[in-house]
């Protein structure tokens, strides 16, 4: 049995969790779970970062102690990740004294090699990713992020970071894996090839953070602070180490590749002044884009986890992001794109295979695996699905280790394809009518066949997608998937006359109303958002990157409820935000446009939202004729009763401006703008 142990960024309390932090937790999760399945010893971990000038000012923004403040965020990261079954064995925090007394000891090691002095560091910092850069006067723009630096002059202790210079490029030479992809590791050494300066190492102008080991005046820097976690959570400088010698060195640190340089310059040369093993690679994912931009909190951009997982589950979610994403490589994520592939490959492709499968096996045998011909029922087309499934095991497996998840899924996928294709061409619906025995015999073969190729692309897809294939698999009689021997996987192995458990379709179909709920929730939540973040933000120019911070005391998991505040006071005549929220107004195409019988002022039309056409009748036939309007973008109230004109329903209420007694003038905008896009 070998062992292997894989982390994911311990997440910053500063903002609460996004589907960006969810997609670095489901990829490590889902390795985690092939390692288990394939009967190593594996140990996952996550946690969260929570002590720097940037958790500090967040909660002072938030109006809470900074230990209160990520206490509750920590906790709504815990309790998400728990939500969607992600099989972490440990969590760490930074603020827990486990994690303290590890880092001092670790502080304590490079002192004691000779690789830590003090001196006075004059420069500018960027509180938001806490890294020193090389830009010069107050406020000048941050080179990773753009946000204005602050000017630190503070006495503080420097890590000799110059002294490792040679051995890291001698590191990512000898190597080649340690920095995962190609891209990412040529970044990292042309930034060591151009000289490594040394780096401050601790602060003394704020508290919120480790104290060094005899001088607490200062904290020690929150990067060091942060790394650390991937050796004190298995109790390195503890009294009990038995982990840290079973687990150390880690196989994976999973990235996002914002913190390639922590993860690759700095760890590494720490653990070396500290005479300790390396890791053995990090490998680093790129970027899920929301509108075309990084999804992250100060963006404002962000999707939540629970939106997904409350539409279409947990599943769903995990598949998309590790399908249609190339990783590595940054991806965007849109409902359209997550709804079209989730009734593509799910409720389509897998979710039917399973249905139709075990369905005719109830009806026709009774609900037992039957027995598949070798003779005369037999037909070459048995032997191809069964050699597409060997490869697909074999190639899932290689491409799967390479962390190329979505090309193994599509060779997982090729199987349920082939085999779709199978069933059409052979009709068993057709042969269970028939009573020969040639068919009978045929009959068997061809669902043994389907049910052997869907018994092999659940136990592939078991780490993707851990709760339907684990019902698929109870489904197909094979009890719980958890005691299934991965390596052991081969075409053929299922037993004639297992009997099936209760067959329940696992995928049902979303239809395009999945989308705008999804879009809905979030467009709620991030109204509510804005709405208690003006209330909460501090003024502070140097906030800029706390004036977003989470509400105080908002529910472990916000959901699409409103916030549980009592309504700010609104001044007479005037409406809140949240009043304005409710209305959903929207842009949307006329596809449509006619005059209503009998009705000089109304126009029938079909305007087209995105997600849905839809009637709307308008009072603007005397200023609008209406073979002009077609093509045209308008706006509409989109959430607006339905209700009778004329006998004909209208669902929605288009936008024009008028003077009392002047023709309507339609609201319209001078760039283009997609349909369907929300005004706001
Ligand atoms: O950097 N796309 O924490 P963090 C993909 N505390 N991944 C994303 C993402 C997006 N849009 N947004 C976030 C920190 N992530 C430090 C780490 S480790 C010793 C300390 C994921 O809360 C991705 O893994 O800013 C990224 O690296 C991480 O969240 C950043 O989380």
């Amino acid at each position: 049995m070998s062992k292997f142990y894989i982390t994911t960024p311990i997440y910053y309390v500063n903002a609460r969790p996004h589907i960006g932090h969810a997609y670095t937790t489901i990829a490590c999760d889902t390795i985690a779970r092939r390692h288990r399945m394939l009967g190593d010893d594996t140990w996952f971990l996550t946690g969260t970062d929570e002590h720097g000038q940037k958790i500090e000012r967040a909660a002072q923004a938030a109006g809470k102690t900074p230990q209160q403040f990520t206490d509750e965020v920590s906790a709504e990261f815990r309790a998400l990740w728990d939500r969607m079954g992600l099989t972490y064995n440990d969590f760490i925090r930074t603020t827990s004294p486990r994690h303290k007394q590890g880092v001092q000891a670790l502080w304590r090691r490079i002192a004691d090699a000779g690789y830590i002095y003090k001196s006075h560091y004059t420069g500018q910092y960027c509180v938001f990713d806490e890294l020193y850069v090389d830009a010069v006067g107050s406020g000048a723009p941050c080179p990773e992020c753009g946000r204005p630096t602050e000017t630190v002059k503070e006495e503080n202790y420097f890590f000799k970071l110059s002294a490792f210079q040679e051995p890291l490029i001698k590191l990512y030479t000898e190597q080649p894996d340690f920095i995962r992809p190609e891209t990412r590791r040529n970044e990292v050494i042309s930034f060591v090839a151009s000289g490594l300066r040394d780096l401050s190492i601790s602060r003394s102008t704020f508290s919120w953070g480790i104290p060094v080991p005899d001088d607490p005046k200062h904290v020690i820097y929150v990067w060091l602070d942060a790394l650390a976690n991937y050796i004190t959570a298995l109790g390195y400088g503890s009294s009990d180490t038995t982990k840290y010698e079973k687990y150390w060195p880690a196989d994976v640190h999973m990235i996002g590749k914002e913190i390639v340089r922590f993860h690759c310059v700095y760890w590494p040369a720490f653990l070396m002044a500290a005479g300790l093993p390396l890791p053995k690679g990090i490998t680093a994912h790129g970027w899920l884009l929301f509108e075309e931009n990084k999804m992250s909190k100060s963006r404002g951009n962000i999707v939540r986890a629970e939106t997904i997982i409350d539409v279409l589950g947990t599943d769903a979610l995990r598949y998309f992001l590790l399908r249609e994403i190339v990783f590595g490589q940054d991806g965007s994520f849109s409902f359209d794109a997550l709804v079209q592939r989730y009734n593509a490959d799910l409720a389509n492709g897998l979710g039917n295979l399973a249905s139709r499968t075990l369905t005719m096996i109830n009806r026709y045998f009774n609900g037992e695996v039957p027995y598949p011909s070798h003779t005369a029922a037999h037909s070459a087309q048995e032997d191809a699905i069964a050699e597409t499934a060997t490869k697909a095991i074999a190639d899932f497996g290689t491409y799967f280790d390479q962390f190329q998840f979505s090309r193994a899924l599509e060779a997982a996928w090729g199987l349920v394809s082939a085999v779709d294709k199978y069933i059409v061409e052979n009709e068993p619906w057709a042969l269970g009518d028939k009573d020969d025995e040639l068919s009978r015999a045929r009959l068997g073969t061809v669902l043994y066949t389907s049910a052997e190729a869907l018994r092999i692309v659940t136990a592939l897809a078991h780490p993707v997608m851990p709760d339907a294939t684990a019902k698929i698999w109870a489904q197909l009689g094979l009890g719980d998937i958890k005691n299934f021997d991965l390596p052991e996987l081969r075409w053929g192995q299922l037993h004639l006359g297992t009997k099936l458990g209760e067959v329940q379709g696992v995928f049902p179909r979303a239809d395009k109303s999945a989308i705008t709920r999804m879009q809905n929730m979030e467009e709620r939540n991030a109204a509510t958002l804005a709405s208690t973040t003006t209330a909460t933000a501090t003024p502070s120019a140097q906030s800029s990157a706390t004036a977003v911070a989470p509400p105080p005391g908002a529910p472990p998991v916000a959901g699409a409820q409103p916030s549980a505040k009592p309504p700010a006071a609104v001044p007479d005549g005037k409406i809140s935000i949240d009043d304005f929220t409710k209305v959903e107004l929207r842009v949307a195409q006329v596809k449509v446009a006619e005059r209503v019988k009998g009705a000089d002022k109304l126009l029938r039309l079909e305007v087209d939202l995105g997600t849905e056409v839809r009637q709307i009748l308008a009072g603007i036939a005397e200023a609008y004729a209406p073979e002009t309007l077609v093509g045209r973008k308008i706006v509409i109230v989109a959430n607006l009763a339905p209700r009778k004109l004329r006998g004909l329903e209208s669902n929605g209420m288009l936008l024009a401006a008028s003077i009392d007694g002047g023709k309507p003038v339609l609201a319209s905008f001078l760039e283009d703008i997609p349909i369907g896009a929300r005004l706001k």
